[in-house]
């Protein structure tokens, strides 16, 4: 083990937010890791102290051998190369890096902005103009990729595109912002077999206790 690894991340987190996806890719890795609990219903995350971390004064956020790191996609991307041990990332210079990063960029590009129209009923703006082109059209890529995940989306093997667009896929059809197709329903419980997102669950309920009280 490098030194590297060794070292705990600190993972500035809430419970029922982005920051779940975190703690699962982070379950996945088996990476040491100090959770500061950032109380969303107690406003903790407009602190100074908190801004001070993150200026957005959203989660999650980490901070790691120095560096601050911000962005659910980053994070999870940041994490899997920093311990390359569990396999997450496929190599520089490997072809399947292409689609890896395809799919962690895709997650906040398309995904989000899609189910963010859906949620608050925005009204269509031009598709020729939008990165995301339409909540449709982003229904039905992720449903033909999805559809054709064997069994995750890079293939035999899983990586951190499928903690990133299963937990956005997961937490849209929890809100039904995104439709349960039976593509999106195997492959969520595909994903829910795993052991790692198992104790995420377990560990985000007791965090979800603890703020409600
Ligand atoms: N783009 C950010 C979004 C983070 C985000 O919006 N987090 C929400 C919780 S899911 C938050 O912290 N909301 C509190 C607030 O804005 O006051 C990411 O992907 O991490």
């Amino acid at each position: 083990m490098t030194e590297t690894h060794r070292q705990s991340v600190k993972f500035y987190y809430s419970p029922g937010s982005r920051s779940s996806t975190v703690l699962w890719m982070l379950e996945e890795l088996g990476a040491p890791y100090d959770i500061e609990l950032i109380n969303l219903k107690a406003g903790a995350q407009h602190s100074p102290e908190y801004l001070a971390v993150n200026p957005m004064g959203k989660v999650p956020a980490i901070a790691h051998n120095g560096a601050v790191v911000t962005e659910t996609a980053a994070i999870c991307c940041y994490l899997a190369d920093a311990f390359p041990h569990a396999g997450l990332a496929p190599a520089i210079g490997d072809p399947l890096r292409g689609p890896y990063l395809k799919w962690l960029f895709y997650g906040p590009s398309c995904i989000e902005p899609a189910m963010i129209d859906k949620a608050g009923d925005r009204p269509p703006t031009p598709r020729g103009m939008t990165g995301w082109g339409s909540y449709d059209l982003v229904i039905e890529t992720l449903r033909g990729a999805v559809g054709n995940a064997s069994p995750y989306l890079l293939g035999e093997r899983f990586t951190t595109a499928d903690v990133v667009v299963g937990s956005t896929l997961r937490f849209g059809m929890g809100f039904k912002i995104i439709p349960e197709l039976p593509e999106f329903v195997a492959y969520a419980k595909r994903l829910e077999e795993r052991p790692a997102l198992q104790r995420q669950i377990a560990i985000e309920a007791d965090y979800a206790r603890q703020i409600t009280g």
